[in-house]
């Protein structure tokens, strides 16, 4: 575990500098690209449809930038169309309208595990192939899954941030990673048992689900046994700006955690106001966006990252994401992409990523790709990410 930290710090330096060396501002690209390429009027028959969880959430829209531009660069016209509210039953009326309209696929992140058979099944018997990214769609019915980072790495690492933040201590850039600072840290620690919250999305948000999941099995270990509560106190905001807002301003009232792990970057900058502007000792990290954060978090190498309510923080390249989803996609209808255990396909190279092969593997009942690693946003690096993602 120590090492894949540390070469995903390696990483985050070596794709922020590319990316910042050539230019690669994508946020500007997101403000300039258009949402969908449809007008109107536009039949979206033989469209590849994007959906993401809602709408107003900039983790979708990058990700659909990077859907869009892969798929443009084979000659492919592409939607975004996700619902305002973050639902399964708008997810499905949209799904509905959409398979009607003769899509030529559908690239989604669901809202939920259950209520999407039916709509599903319709698109597989008008064959319309379902490729699922970032929260899982059933097995039963999607080519494959593709997964953002290793799902028990980014619970883990979540748990020992928010550990590590706690107790007031920097980010372990060099030498010892999280994990083993975690464990020397907690083995002198005497102090009251530490009590961690979760502001999650909804309830049923199967990609959330499954991180929290890991962040429980990870407080199982005996390093945290009697120095942090096993129990998580979580919070549900819907991924919705004002419901966050909401039950972040719960966790202040109640005041009964010490740092909160937001796995939305919804969720994450939501509690970031809420805390910047509340007399409040509570701490807080999880998985953002450096442009959205920056206000929460350590602006250079220079600053007291604990001056800030979110030390460090995690995510990954969500426009590469995009784009492995819309090169699987595209391999899926094109390039004899099964989605089964084993079959393999190529993207092109993709921006400042060489040509990559990706092999589908057991994922629960399904399968999955795995489409990138964990980069931790810190004082150090964060100058060079709020410009990036
Ligand atoms: C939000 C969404 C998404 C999640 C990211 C980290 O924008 O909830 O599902 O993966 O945050």
């Amino acid at each position: 575990m120590k090492k894949k930290l540390l070469s995903a710090l390696l990483c985050v330096a070596l794709v922020a500098s590319m990316l910042v060396g050539c230019g690669g501002g994508s946020k500007e690209v997101a403000t300039d690209a258009p949402a969908t390429t449809e007008t109107s009027s536009d039949s979206l028959e033989g469209t590849h449809v994007f959906m993401f969880k809602s709408t107003d959430n900039s983790f979708g829209d990058l990700m659909y930038e990077g859907f869009a531009e892969y798929m443009a660069s084979k000659g492919e016209k592409t939607v975004n169309k996700s619902p305002s509210e973050t639902t399964v039953a708008a997810q499905v009326q949209m799904l509905d309208e959409l398979i009607a309209q003769k899509v030529a696929s559908i690239t989604i992140s669901t809202n939920g595990d259950a209520g999407y058979d039916e709509v599903f099944k319709k698109a597989q018997d008008a064959g319309i192939p379902i490729v699922s990214v970032d929260s899982e769609a059933n097995p039963a019915y999607r080519i494959c899954h593709i997964n953002q980072v290793e799902t028990t790495d980014i619970g883990a690492y979540l748990v020992q941030a928010a550990v590590l933040i706690a107790l007031g201590i920097d980010y372990p850039d060099e030498g010892p990673a999280m994990r083993y600072a975690v464990e020397k840290a907690l083995a002198s620690y005497t102090g009251e048992e530490i009590v961690l919250g979760v502001l999650s999305a909804s309830i049923d948000t199967p990609v959330q689900n499954v991180w929290i999941a890991a962040m429980e099995e990870e407080l199982t270990d005996a390093c945290y046994a009697g120095k942090v509560s096993p129990t998580l106190d979580k919070k549900y905001g819907n991924d919705d700006l004002i419901e966050s807002t909401t039950q972040a301003y719960a966790f202040v009232v109640e005041n009964k955690v010490d740092c909160i792990i937001a796995p939305t970057t919804v969720g994450i900058a939501a509690a970031g106001q809420v805390l910047k502007t509340s007399d409040s000792d509570i701490m807080l990290t999880g998985l953002g966006l450096p442009s959205e954060m920056q206000s929460f978090m350590p602006a250079t190498i220079e600053d007291d990252a604990f001056a800030s309510v979110c030390p460090y923080m995690m995510l990954w390249d969500v426009i590469h994401l995009g784009a492995t989803a819309g090169a699987a996609t595209y391999a899926a209808i094109n390039d004899g992409f099964t989605g089964d255990v084993g079959s393999t396909f190529e993207m092109d190279a993709f921006r400042d990523y060489e040509a990559e092969t990706y092999e589908a593997y057991q994922s629960g009942e399904g399968t999955a790709i795995l489409a990138g690693v964990p980069y931790v946003f810190y004082k150090d690096n964060m100058p060079e990410w709020i410009n990036v993602l």
